[in-house]
């Protein structure tokens, strides 16, 4: 755990240039009649879960370049997210991948996350690979697919699999269920389009009837990638088409990096917000396809337009969805990356609820895209910095997240704690 006191002592450090560049930024406001601390207090309550897989450094199948001080396991993933949300008050839960975290005791585990502040989001069911809890000890294989398999056995196993998340995400406390699925083909007539499909829609079903009242399902689209072909849930259409044909608590989940190039992914965003199905969102980048880059750094105007449209869906505020990071690269030290990518988030909200919708809607009805660019753009180079770090502060934490971060020497103290040659599960 990172002490407050020394959070606190770090701040202090900080808090005059703090405090003179926060009434700058009060003044700007102030003449366009906004009100700073409405948007202070909307992006201190919103919170991103940490995904598990991502507190080590990610790797490539080229190769892995581990930093050292990596958590061993589900524990010491918690500590560090703890250690996260110290600094930025505003990831107050982890999201779990099974089988990379399979606690032997759940109970144990939910009371430790608790004791340190943190929470269970949506849980993760990876079939996208074999291992023996999932597979029936080899006996099968999902080589071919999981849900979309052609063998009844297989499908069984994967369904099964989704119950054992469930079960276990209920006895950590999570909400939902997050279904991401390999599933697809790398060749031209490898498999039935429709007889895919079907079958996952079936499978979702079935995973769905073993949901309790107050879970919810996610499916998550992806185009390509680890099938070089097709997908089976490839965009929002078909995730749209099985949260449909599952159940009014069937939900879509926005992956940013699961779209091809150029998507109007914001545009995507109000669709499934029109049609009452957005669920929830993996954050990252990416610049050529699912590139798992940090948040905000590629494309932050992006990011902007997105969070302006959670915002229409929200009617101001932000929905009572899912937000979970989604991103790990090989270069960074995995918790500042989650940082910055926190701080990418909180920036955007802020700008966002900078925007004048009264004038947007204004310059929409008068068919005037000058004046409607005029306002986001306004909106969008406004320095909102001051603003983050006061939601920060008010929320205990950190003013500069990765500046008290490396002052307070954590990724050193865990080196020696948990060894240079620590290395994360799940990569
Ligand atoms: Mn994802």
């Amino acid at each position: 755990m990172i002490p407050k006191d020394r959070i606190n002592a770090d701040n202090n450090t900080r808090i005059d240039t703090h405090k003179h560049d926060l009434d700058h930024a009060r003044e700007l406001l102030a003449r366009t009649n906004i009100d700073a601390d409405a948007v202070i207090i909307e992006v201190a309550r919103f919170s991103a879960a940490a995904p598990s897989w991502a507190l080590g450094t990610g790797g490539t199948r080229f190769g892995r370049f581990p930093i050292g001080g990596e958590p061993r396991t589900t524990e010491e993933k918690v500590d560090d997210v703890a250690a996260m949300n110290a600094l930025t008050g505003a990831n107050r839960s982890i999201s779990l991948h099974v089988p990379w975290d399979n606690p032997d005791d759940p109970a144990a585990l939910k009371q430790y996350a608790e004791e340190r502040g943190i929470a269970f989001d949506a849980m993760n069911s990876n079939t996208f690979q074999d291992n023996p809890s999932t597979t029936r000890d080899g006996a099968i294989s999902y080589k071919f697919g999981s849900l979309c398999h052609t063998d009844a056995a297989v499908r069984d196993a994967a369904v099964e699999h989704n119950h054992y998340c469930i079960d276990l995400g209920i006895k950590l406390g999570s909400k939902a269920i997050t279904v991401w699925l390999a599933d697809g083909t790398s060749f031209p007539g490898q498999a039935n389009f429709r007889g895919q499909f079907e079958r996952t829609l079936d499978g979702l079903r079935r995973v769905y009837a073993h949901l309790p009242d107050d879970w919810r399902m996610f499916t998550e689209h992806k185009p390509y990638e680890p099938q070089f072909y097709s997908s089976v849930v490839n965009d929002w259409g078909s995730s749209l088409m099985l949260a449909h044909g599952v159940g009014e608590r069937a939900m879509c989940l926005v992956d940013l990096g699961h779209h091809l190039p150029n998507a109007n992914i914001e545009q995507i965003v109000s669709r499934l917000a029109m049609a009452g199905r957005l669920g929830g969102f993996h954050f990252n980048d990416s610049k050529y396809g699912d590139d798992d880059l940090t948040t905000g750094s590629i494309k932050p105007y992006q990011l902007f337009l997105i969070f302006l449209e959670l915002l229409d869906a929200g009617e101001g505020r932000m929905p009572d969805i899912a937000y979970m990071i989604d991103q790990s690269n090989n270069l960074k030290d995995p918790l500042e990356d989650l940082m910055q990518a926190t701080d990418a988030m909180q920036i955007a909200l802020a700008q966002a609820l900078l925007v004048d919708q009264a004038a947007l809607a204004d310059a929409q009805q008068s068919n005037d895209p000058a004046l409607a660019q005029e306002i986001l753009q306004g909106a969008f180079r406004t320095d909102v910095r001051p603003l983050v770090a006061e939601a920060r502060r008010r929320n205990n934490a950190a003013l500069d997240p990765i500046g008290t971060y490396r002052a307070l020497g954590y990724r050193v103290e865990k080196i020696r704690q948990r060894g240079a040659e620590a290395v994360s599960t799940g990569l």
